[in-house]
């Protein structure tokens, strides 16, 4: 008898529309049902917005030996509370957790969850591994392979990090898009207009910003440019999408790939429109001019801070001219500029505030994205807020339940602010630079996003909740 297995995607973002794919899970069901020939159930509650009650129902009448769950680390909390409802259902299910929640905080979570099993590093291989070695043995008899924390008893073991995986294309796999509720998705777009998807075509960034969780590490691998135009072909005949959004670590970190990629989108796909994440130090005016041919009308920046001094402490490696160069490059191609900035390093202070503040009106920069700085489990920014006990040792657990979408506060890790004052700088700074900025006219703003996406641009302007988002989330509506 096969195994039943159930693979659950926890909710996130709940102030907002769901809009992106749940890639690793979704990549995760695909190599399963391909290598082992089960067909997983797929509970996608992100997408669905299941309530509790309803989740419990799902799992009642169901049938299932073992359940696959994971995300990004907001929703540690909710892994806690499924694995709970689901020994609840059914006592005997192996509950298995995966993704930058669980990986971060292996032990952590295995304490404090009825989880029995933790991914720690990519699932490709591994998951086939364990599931095999579930279909004859116990889970406490399976300890030796490679890749996992285990829970047997109060024990917590460690049978080491999986190998990274060599070769994306043959050892990894497009999400199983099928499984997933694609009409939700599809009409809640994330950066485009039109059914917009997102796309993850590289793990690993060759940077180290100290704010940043590198699962991966520095070493940058992708997929090839022959990949991606299959999937992306796949995408618009099964699913006729408009636009696609690369949602990379370091989408430019192969400048090599994506001009190869700008060729073969322009030759196979001509009609898509697509965008992507950026760095400040790594465009160049050819490359972002051949990007712009292939399509592509908005390359994201994270600028963090108009402070090089802050910048310089969270390891950015980027200065505040290659981020006027990216500012330029962007205008001259008529570029979306979507730009996100932090509040709240521990060395910022009134000085760099302001230096934010005059970098966005020098530029023209409405401060529509500006995130407080929290320090996530696996950074070094978390290392030194522990360390310097900012975060209490035996407090770790409750400061990662607390953890939700860095609009919000969490934690002030500043000498010179307090809380309060953290909160007011914030404001003040939106307001201020708000102020002195001169936003687009109605007209002109128009004009510009009809220009990028013609037709597609019809019902963008009646659409509240779009427009809302846009300005929200990354301020979308910049140029
Ligand atoms: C795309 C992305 C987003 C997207 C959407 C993600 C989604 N699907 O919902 C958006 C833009 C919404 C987003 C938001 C945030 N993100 Co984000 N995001 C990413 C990014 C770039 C890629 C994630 C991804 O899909 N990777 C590709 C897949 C294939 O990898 P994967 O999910 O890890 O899955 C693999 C393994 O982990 C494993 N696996 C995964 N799940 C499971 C389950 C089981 C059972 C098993 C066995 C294995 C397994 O197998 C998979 C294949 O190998 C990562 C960076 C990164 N390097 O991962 C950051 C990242 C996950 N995000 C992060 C953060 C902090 C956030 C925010 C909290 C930031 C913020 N500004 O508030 C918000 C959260 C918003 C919220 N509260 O809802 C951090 C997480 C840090 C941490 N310690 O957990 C990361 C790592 C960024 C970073 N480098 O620091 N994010
Ligand atoms: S923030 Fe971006 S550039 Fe910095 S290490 Fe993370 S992925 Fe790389």
């Amino acid at each position: 008898m096969k195994l039943k297995v159930v693979i659950i995607n926890p909710p996130i973002r709940l102030t907002d529309k769901p809009r992106h794919i749940p890639h690793g899970l979704a990549i995760l069901a695909n190599i399963i049902r391909k290598k082992l020939g089960i067909a997983p159930v797929f509970i996608d509650i992100n997408a669905h917005r299941y309530s509790d009650k309803k989740v419990q129902s799902i799992l009642e009448t169901m049938q299932f030996d073992v359940v696959l769950i994971g995300g990004l680390i907001p929703v540690y909390k909710r892994i806690i509370f499924y694995a709970d409802m689901i020994k609840r259902i059914n006592p005997k299910a192996i509950i298995i957790a995966g993704g930058s929640a669980a990986m971060s905080v292996p032990e952590l979570l295995l304490r404090n969850s009825k989880v029995d099993c933790i991914c720690a590093g990519e699932g490709e291989k591994v998951i086939i591994d364990i599931l095999n070695g579930l279909e004859n043995y116990a889970l406490k008899e399976l300890t030796h392979i490679k890749g996992f924390y285990f829970k047997i008893g109060d024990e917590i073991l460690c049978s080491g990090k999986p190998d990274l995986l060599k070769k994306l294309d043959l050892e990894s796999d497009i999400p199983a898009y099928d499984l997933l509720p694609m009409d939700i998705y599809l009409s809640n777009p994330s950066v485009g207009l039109g059914k917009d998807v997102d796309f993850i075509s590289s793990r690993g960034c060759p940077f180290s910003c100290t704010f940043c969780y590198q699962p991966w590490g520095r070493r940058f691998r992708a997929h090839s440019p022959d990949f991606i135009i299959d999937a992306l072909k796949y995408l618009k005949k099964r699913y006729r999408i408009d636009f696609l959004s690369f949602q990379d670590d370091e989408f430019l970190a192969d400048r090599k790939r994506v001009y190869e990629l700008c060729e073969k989108i322009g030759k196979h796909i001509p009609n898509l429109l697509w965008s992507c994440t950026g760095r400040a130090n790594l465009v160049t005016d050819e490359l972002v001019g051949a990007m712009k041919n292939a399509g592509c009308v908005s390359i994201s920046y994270g600028f963090e801070s108009g402070s090089q001094r802050i910048l310089d402490s969270m390891n950015k490696k980027v200065t505040i001219n290659d981020m006027q160069n990216a500012i330029m490059l962007n205008r001259k191609y008529g570029m979306m500029l979507p730009v996100s900035f932090m509040i709240g390093m521990p060395e910022e202070d009134e000085e760099s505030c302001r230096e934010t503040v005059e970098f966005c009106v020098r530029n023209n920069i409405p401060l529509r994205s500006m995130m407080f700085v929290t320090p996530y489990p696996g950074t070094q920014l978390f290392e030194d807020a522990v360390s310097g006990g900012r975060i209490e040792r035996n407090k770790i657990h409750d400061f990662v339940m607390s953890l939700e979408d860095a609009r919000d506060f969490t934690i002030n890790l500043t000498d010179v602010f307090t809380d309060e004052g953290l909160i007011l700088k914030r404001a003040e700074m939106i307001k201020n630079v708000c102020s002195r900025v001169k936003l687009e006219s109605k007209e002109h703003y128009k004009a510009k996003v009809e220009s990028l996406f013609g037709d597609l641009a019809n019902d963008y302007f009646e659409n509240e909740v779009l427009l809302k988002h846009r300005t929200e989330h990354g301020g979308m509506d910049i140029f």
